[in-house]
């Protein structure tokens, strides 16, 4: 494999010497062979990515952009610059020229430009007047709030609200209880969580599993399966060997924690599961796997490093937000599959499965349309193995 320990090591060039660089180009330094990029798959389930991005500088500005076309409703210029973004992120060193991203799959020629403004200028002059523009900046601030989506954001903005001020004073707004709590604990859930806030949550969350249910299977998702350092939530997947009874773990982790006082929002979804609905045909956003969308109570103490960002905070706590689904053991495979994403990731699993091999995957299942059959899988390499892809690690999935 291309991908050696020391190609990863690759680092991102400092932005005053970037033009330098590109003088002295072809000489690229030895561990950036331009061969490589022929090996890079348009499928993000084909690509091994670390969270170690080279290519920060090009892709914050992609997402810049792709943002601004979701905010417009471009779905399919939306998803373009995501999967430009997703490329880059897998490469192991950083681009220094227009010419090395030629054998790059994924890359319009509208990405080449920025890509090309980014070398010459040291930033994309696109993308700064979008992070100018009112209406970005304002459904940027809407929809960072726990329970808004972009539809929301959007209605706001054209009554001609451009705050939260505007938003909380207008007695015409009825803000449902999801979003209310957003607003009422946005201080604490617009920062970043820690790797050591998530491994505390872990172990409160396990507490609470395991006291009525010794045999449950309680596993770390999301990001922080992944490796990352920070995160926007904490993912958690749980399930148990007896059959269904994975609902009723839900509910035991939702009355403890309201017993410990740390439950500070809850919105419980049951489950809507229906095997002899299976395969579903178009992909729907979310899983039907009973799950909770929650905000918990994280006490300082509990936590090894102490809160992340906490400096001058007295309260000695912080909110959190936290998901937990509950599939049956039968699907345990596919839902963590999916709920370990990253999104991209699991978006090139899905499209890979049906485009290369017939098959429908989802967080439920894997389907062979030509065999007419459901493939079973009691691991994510087992997943892998009947896609006929080679086994991609949480911490490689980061596209
Ligand atoms: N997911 C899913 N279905 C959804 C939304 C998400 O299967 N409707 C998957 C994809 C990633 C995973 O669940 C967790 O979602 P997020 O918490 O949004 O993503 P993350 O990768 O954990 O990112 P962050 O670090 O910001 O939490
Ligand atoms: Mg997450």
């Amino acid at each position: 494999s291309w991908f050696t320990d020391s190609m990863r090591e690759g680092r991102p060039v400092a932005m005053e010497t970037k033009h330098i660089i590109k003088d002295i180009l072809p000489a690229l330094p030895e561990d950036c062979p331009p061969t490589a990029e022929a090996a890079v798959s348009k499928y993000a389930c084909q690509r091994r990515t670390t969270t170690g991005n080279n290519n920060k500088i090009f892709t914050d500005a992609f997402e810049v952009l792709a943002e601004s076309y979701q905010f417009n409703e471009l779905e399919s210029r939306c998803l373009g610059f995501r999967r430009a973004a997703s490329v880059l992120k897998s490469l192991p060193c950083a681009v220094q020229s227009l010419e090395s991203t030629h054998n790059l799959p994924c890359l319009g020629e509208h990405a080449k430009v920025v890509i090309e403004e980014i070398l010459e200028h040291g930033l994309s002059f696109e993308v700064e007047k979008i992070l100018s523009d009112e209406r970005y900046q304002t459904l940027k601030l809407f929809t960072s709030v726990f329970g808004v989506g972009p539809k929301t954001a959007e209605k706001w903005y054209r009554r001609g609200l451009r705050s939260f001020s505007d938003i909380l004073a207008d007695s015409s707004i009825h803000l449902n209880q999801m979003q209310q709590n957003g607003f009422l604990h946005y201080g604490d859930i617009s920062r970043a969580v820690s790797e050591a806030e998530a491994r505390a949550l872990t172990s409160v969350i396990d507490e609470a599993v395991h006291a009525i249910t010794p045999d449950a299977v309680l596993t770390l998702t999301g990001g922080f399966r992944r490796g990352k350092e920070f995160g926007h939530d904490v993912d958690f997947i749980v399930t148990t060997p007896e059959p269904g009874k994975e609902e009723s773990l839900l509910h035991n982790i939702i009355n403890i924690l309201t017993k410990q006082g740390i439950l500070l929002y809850c919105e419980y979804q049951p489950s809507t599961f229906d095997m002899s609905e299976l395969p579903i045909q178009r992909f729907e956003a979310m899983d039907q796997f009973a799950k909770c969308f929650l905000i918990v109570r994280l006490e300082s103490s509990r936590v090894e490093e102490g809160l992340h960002g906490d400096e001058g905070d007295s309260r000695g706590w912080r909110a959190v937000r936290v998901d937990v689904v509950s599939p049956p053991l039968d699907h345990y495979a596919f839902a963590l599959l999916g709920w370990s994403g990253s999104t991209m990731f699991d978006r090139d699993l899905r499209r890979f499965a049906r485009v290369e091999r017939r098959m429908l995957l989802d967080n439920h299942c894997l389907y062979d349309k030509t065999k007419k059959e459901f493939l079973a899988a009691t691991t994510e390499k087992d997943i892998f193995t009947h896609l006929g892809l080679e086994y991609i690690e949480p911490w490689q999935r980061n596209a």
